[in-house]
């Protein structure tokens, strides 16, 4: 399963972000360091669903390893939610930066940035403090660590680098990172100054950072967002609306849509105002809390995903109880037919015969690239 990192500087919202994403209740405060041991839990990803390209199957999925919410695929990813990184974690300082290999094998980081400028770079309250500070030292503390990866193995790596290539033992000690091993040889062998260079080249083919700036309902954090979205490629969020809004979605106070919100239930003056607030100084300027898109952005943009729906039957676009699309699975944009079935079971690839794509009812062969969204039945001898 795809897993990504939450990370940044304390109170930056974090694991109020994890909540809203997961819906997993962990603790949230405004002082530094609230977090210390991780939260791991299932968030999603969404997209349109392939019933809603086909009259027949319309609204009739089935989902076994997914949801369909109104023609939209809900699939899960795993979230991490670490503690607090602060300028100088790799020389000791806040947490340090040893916690990260609770993010060793994310394939993906979700920058946490507070925008409103009411915490500074330690996560203390703070008035008017510039943002942008925040956003680049991030990625320095991160490749520090990495450093720190390499710098402990590296005799180890100097060694057996007398008799196999350089890049194989590198590889061998970063392998946790989760990375292409294809990868590692290229940066290795294209020639790095010193561990800091080759870590900074490996972090930036292995952990993409996407940058969320949070605390969007704050009137200050719209200020910074108007300037820092001119330099960085940064998303409105608000994680506590996103929160506030799921929660009574859950109680059964509103049904929420992702763009707006209808209220179902008599609500206390003080409920009704606080999600007016939210429609005012969120949804209606941002069109959205921006935490599904964060993670959306990251999978499917950043990434690279595809959507594809596995199964037997391809006149019922079903498995062989008559489930409609019960599967959808993630894969990496270039993947191919055998791909697809290596992950499905690998029974499918070591007996393959042919896969037909549903959509045009075309014979497709094992090397066949796959599209978002398609919809595949794959032969194989049992
Ligand atoms: N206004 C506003 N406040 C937020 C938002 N997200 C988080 N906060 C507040 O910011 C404070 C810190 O939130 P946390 O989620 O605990 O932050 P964190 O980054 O996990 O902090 P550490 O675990 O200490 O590193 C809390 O008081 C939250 O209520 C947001 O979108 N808007
Ligand atoms: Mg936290």
């Amino acid at each position: 399963m795809i897993k990504v990192g939450v990370c940044g500087k304390p109170s930056s919202g974090k694991s109020t972000f994890f909540s809203a994403a997961t819906m997993v209740d962990v603790p949230r405060a405004a002082y530094p360091f609230t977090t210390i041991e991780p939260n791991v839990g299932m968030a999603a990803v969404s997209r349109r669903c392939a019933c809603q390209d086909i009259p027949e199957i319309r609204g009739k999925c089935r989902p076994r390893n997914s949801r369909c919410v109104n023609g939209t695929r809900i699939i899960p990813i795993q979230l991490v939610d670490v503690a607090g990184l602060v300028p100088g974690a790799h020389l000791g300082k806040g947490m340090g930066n040893e916690f990260l290999s609770d993010l060793i094998d994310a394939e993906a980081l979700v920058h946490v940035v507070d925008l409103s400028g009411t915490t500074n770079e330690k996560g203390e309250p703070a008035e008017g403090y510039d943002p942008g500070n925040d956003i680049e030292w991030l990625q320095d503390e991160i490749d520090y660590w990495i450093k720190g990866i390499l710098d402990r193995n590296w005799k180890n790596i100097e060694r057996k680098a007398k008799t196999r290539p350089l890049w194989e033992c590198v590889f061998e000690q970063v392998s946790g990172l989760r990375i292409d091993p294809e990868k590692v040889k290229g940066i290795v062998e294209s020639g790095f100054s010193d561990t800091l260079d080759l870590a900074r080249r490996i972090r930036e083919a292995n952990k993409p950072i996407v940058l969320a700036g949070n605390k969007i309902d704050l009137p200050s954090a719209k200020e910074n967002y108007e300037r820092l979205k001119k330099e960085y490629d940064i998303i409105p969020v608000s994680a506590e609306a996103e929160l506030a809004l799921r929660k009574a979605e859950k109680a059964g106070l509103i049904r929420y849509y992702g763009n707006d919100f209808e209220i179902l239930k008599n609500l206390s003056p003080a409920q009704e105002k606080a999600l007016q607030a939210i429609r005012e100084n969120v949804l209606e300027p941002y069109g959205s809390t921006g935490v599904q898109e964060v993670l959306n952005r990251t999978v499917f943009q950043v990434l690279g995903y595809i959507v594809v729906y596995p199964v037997e039957d391809e006149r019922r676009y079903s498995d062989k109880n008559g489930n409609v699309l019960p599967d959808a699975v993630l894969m990496k944009k270039g993947s191919t037919v055998i791909h697809l079935a290596e992950k499905v079971h690998s029974y499918l690839a070591r007996g393959f015969i042919a896969a037909v794509d549903c959509r045009t009812k075309r014979k497709i062969g094992r090397d066949h690239v796959l599209s978002d969204s398609d919809i595949i039945s794959i032969k194989a001898r049992s």
